[in-house]
């Protein structure tokens, strides 16, 4: 009898050397001297994002949808499932014990955990549920987080440990829970992107070195703000529309109004997303330290560039952990465009 060839589907998913955990360990083998914190972090913080994935698909019928009748430091009405996404961060990343202190959106002052006294070299703050405003509405949403080294392993951890410039992230990502779950990180050298196997509940590579395509001709920017925008800002967004003769450019606009939706779409097809400062913002709307920084990170490790309206992102140092800023992201020669011709902020 002739022996049967496994079907496309069982090859597909019995690729074990492409799973999360291995391609971390794989990449800690690199750096010779490492102590397999990060590794151990990066896998805990996929854990995470596979339950949080799991409370937003099934929210509908566990009754995870309305408000929690609290609101957060930026004033908006706290979420049932932002604080259940909140709480499961919090509770794995404790339980892993290898860090001292968390910073939360959902959380007025950093979250010292149990293991906080004098271990761990990392800190790391997150953005538990972000796109909260497309939740119940088969949107995709997801989670955003930054990690820093302690400036000083052995003083006590403190808020002072996530006042860092952009430049000195050891390591960022985010998980997005749309047709499919994705998680997209990285530790300085390129950008992984791994898709979730859900009849295995593993992540498994699906791209090593994630690079953001020339050409993308995508704009993605809430239009609804064009009445607090400057002139030299309204100027730039027409500029992408209609040229100087008046024939069209050939650009789409795209807006999910979930940041890291807009943002994975725009590393992966190109373009330009922008959230400005503006009249209605003049600091920004997006908070600079979990959300801008991790995606300004990963941006530029894939050939992109991420402005905070005015200077290069990564060069800031949030002055607190809540500190908005402007965010404009994408191909570098649309970006360095935004630079020189639009200045968003209205005197
Ligand atoms: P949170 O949902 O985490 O609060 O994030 C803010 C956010 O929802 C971003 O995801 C999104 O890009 C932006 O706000 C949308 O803002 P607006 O509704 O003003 O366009």
């Amino acid at each position: 009898m002739q022996a049967r060839t496994p079907n496309l589907l069982v090859k597909a998913t019995m690729n074990f050397s492409n799973n999360l955990a291995a391609v971390v360990r794989r990449e800690e083998k690199t750096h010779p001297g490492s102590s397999g914190e990060l590794s151990q972090l990066l896998t805990s913080l996929g854990l995470a994002m596979k339950v949080i994935g799991q409370l937003v698909a099934t929210a509908g019928f566990k009754g995870l949808y309305g408000y929690t009748g609290t609101t957060n430091i930026h004033d908006e009405r706290t979420q049932v499932l932002d604080d259940h996404a909140d709480k499961v961060l919090v509770e794995v990343l404790s339980a892993a014990g290898h860090f001292g202190s968390l910073v939360s959106e959902e959380r007025d002052e950093a979250v010292m955990t149990e293991a906080g006294q004098g271990a761990g070299k990392y800190v790391v703050a997150f953005d538990p549920l972000d796109g909260s405003s497309n939740i119940g509405s088969n949107i995709p949403v997801g989670t955003i987080f930054a990690i820093w080294e302690r400036k000083n392993e052995t003083a006590p951890p403190s808020a002072a440990d996530f006042l860092q410039p952009g430049t000195a992230l050891v390591a960022a990502g985010y998980a997005l829970y749309g047709a499919k779950t994705s998680f997209v990180y990285t530790t300085g050298d390129g950008v992984r992107d791994f898709t979730l196997d859900p009849t295995i509940g593993e992540f498994i590579l699906t791209e090593p070195r994630l690079t953001i395509p020339a050409g993308g001709k995508i704009v993605s920017v809430n239009e609804a703000n064009y009445p607090y925008w400057s002139p030299t800002m309204r100027a730039y967004i027409h500029s992408l529309k209609e040229k100087p003769d008046g024939t069209a450019t050939g650009y789409t606009c795209r807006y999910v109004g979930t940041l890291v939706a807009d943002f994975d779409r725009t590393i992966r097809r190109g373009g330009i997303f922008l959230y400005p400062p503006s009249r209605k913002h003049p600091k920004g709307r997006l908070r600079l330290l979990y959300e801008c920084l991790p995606l300004a990170f990963i941006a530029e490790q894939a050939g992109g560039l991420a402005l905070d309206g005015k200077e290069r992102l990564l060069t800031r140092t949030p002055q607190n952990i809540h500190e908005r800023a402007g965010f404009v992201v994408g191909e570098t020669e649309e970006v360095t465009r935004f630079l020189n011709e639009a200045n968003p902020t209205v005197s």
